[in-house]
């Protein structure tokens, strides 16, 4: 059956500058990055899919600094194993860091779009109670221009607590043409499909 091997996942660097960017970029064939405000569980969510605690997980906004590498094994249907690479980004919007982190950020993130469009699947997740916030907006306009692949996820979904925030979501989610996902990674809610189809699309050539 083709599945994640979620005991071989491992936390494999953090890259900090341009020339790690470019010098990491060789080594792999095909990732997915994990893009979004801060806050909305971006980590979380790797623990969730991939193996608890290969990424730091915080209530404060901005934990994630730098790039943070993981690496992941697929099985395929032959019971072969292929292995991945899954990128944790810091969050943009309002990150209790200083200034001057913040800057560096992003400019990092923008090397990291730069270099890295041509080989990864983009996943931006957005909080299901506040989705589409202004910095969303921005970036999706933004990241228009490298035209690569790209999911959306609607995390915390626990958090919608009446029938009316669920229809909202519910017709929000219709309305999407891409890959989109309302999902709970802090409860482990919905996560299968992604994983299916996150697997059709890495083994596929
Ligand atoms: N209720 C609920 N809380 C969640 C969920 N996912 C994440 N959280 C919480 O949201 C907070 C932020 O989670 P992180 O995973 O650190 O968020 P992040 O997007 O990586 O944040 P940055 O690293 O700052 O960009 C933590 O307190 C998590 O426990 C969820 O599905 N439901
Ligand atoms: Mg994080």
């Amino acid at each position: 059956m083709k599945k994640i091997i979620r005991a071989n996942s491992k936390h494999i660097t953090t890259m900090a500058t341009r020339a790690q960017l470019e010098e990491y970029l060789d080594t792999f064939d095909k990732g997915i990055a994990l893009c979004g405000r801060s806050n909305v569980g971006k980590s979380t969510f790797i623990n969730a899919f991939f193996k608890n605690k290969i990424a730091r997980v915080s209530n404060t906004p901005g934990k994630t600094s730098d790039v943070q590498v993981f690496s992941f094994d697929v099985e395929d249907e032959n019971g072969e194993v292929h292995t991945f690479k899954a990128f944790d980004l810091p969050g943009f919007g309002h990150a209790r860091v200083s200034k001057a982190e913040r800057s560096r950020w992003d400019v990092l993130i923008d090397d990291f779009f730069k270099l890295y469009h041509k080989k990864c699947l983009f996943i931006h997740l957005m909080d299901s109670q506040h989705p589409f916030q202004k910095n969303d907006e921005n970036f999706i306009e933004y990241f228009k221009r490298f035209k690569s692949k790209y999911w959306m996820i609607f995390n915390k979904i626990d958090k919608l607590k009446t029938q009316s925030a669920r229809a909202k979501l519910k017709n929000l989610l219709k309305s999407q043409l891409n890959n989109t996902y309302s999902i709970s990674a802090h409860k482990k809610l919905n996560l299968e499909s992604i994983e299916a189809d996150l697997v059709d699309y890495l083994l596929e050539n």
